[in-house]
């Protein structure tokens, strides 16, 4: 029996898509790296009200506008939750942009992530992100959060 947990990933991106701003996550699932931001999506909202509410709380950004791209299932060995990633991206925001309990941000060059420091899956669809391709991607994680053991992606016009 699987049992699917709703998540949001939002990736912001100057206007000429050079430059990315992640987060380093502070507490938590995934503590100590680089990611984009989001959580958990709540009772009573949609996906991308939970995606826009994630985003001010660990950046004080607002987005105007979010663009749908894709859909990151994880599965970790062990665990019957799959975690269903959805991913947005936006280049538009507006806002003064903060440090919170929850994330220190920084502007990256897409060309120089901090890959060591992020989730093994990222430079997998990174590529196929950075392409501007839609996809949905399973991960098959052991439970050391750490080794991925497989992944099955396909590429779509929406998700
Ligand atoms: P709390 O602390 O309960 O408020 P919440 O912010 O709701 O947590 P959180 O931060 O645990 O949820 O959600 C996990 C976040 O990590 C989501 O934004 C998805 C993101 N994430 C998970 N796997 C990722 C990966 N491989 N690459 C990535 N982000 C990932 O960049
Ligand atoms: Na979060
Ligand atoms: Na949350």
């Amino acid at each position: 029996q699987e049992l699917h947990k709703l998540y949001t990933l939002v990736y912001v991106l100057n206007k000429d898509k050079t430059k990315i701003l992640l987060g380093l996550k502070k507490r938590g699932f995934g503590k100590g790296r680089w990611n984009g931001f989001g959580g958990k999506v709540e009772k009573g909202e949609t996906i991308e009200q939970g995606a826009l509410r994630e985003l001010k709380e660990e950046s004080n950004l607002d987005a105007k506008n979010l663009e749908k791209k894709g859909v990151i299932y994880f599965k970790f060995e062990g665990d019957p939750v799959i975690m269903d990633v959805h991913l947005y991206t936006t280049t538009d925001v507006s806002g003064d942009l903060i440090e919170t309990d929850e994330m220190l941000p920084k502007w990256y060059n897409v060309s120089d992530l901090p890959y060591s420091s992020m989730w093994p899956d990222d430079p997998i669809w990174h590529p196929w992100f950075f392409e501007g391709k839609i996809f949905t991607v399973k991960f098959f994680f052991k439970a050391d959060l750490e080794t991925i053991t497989g992944y099955k992606h396909k590429f779509a016009s929406s998700v």
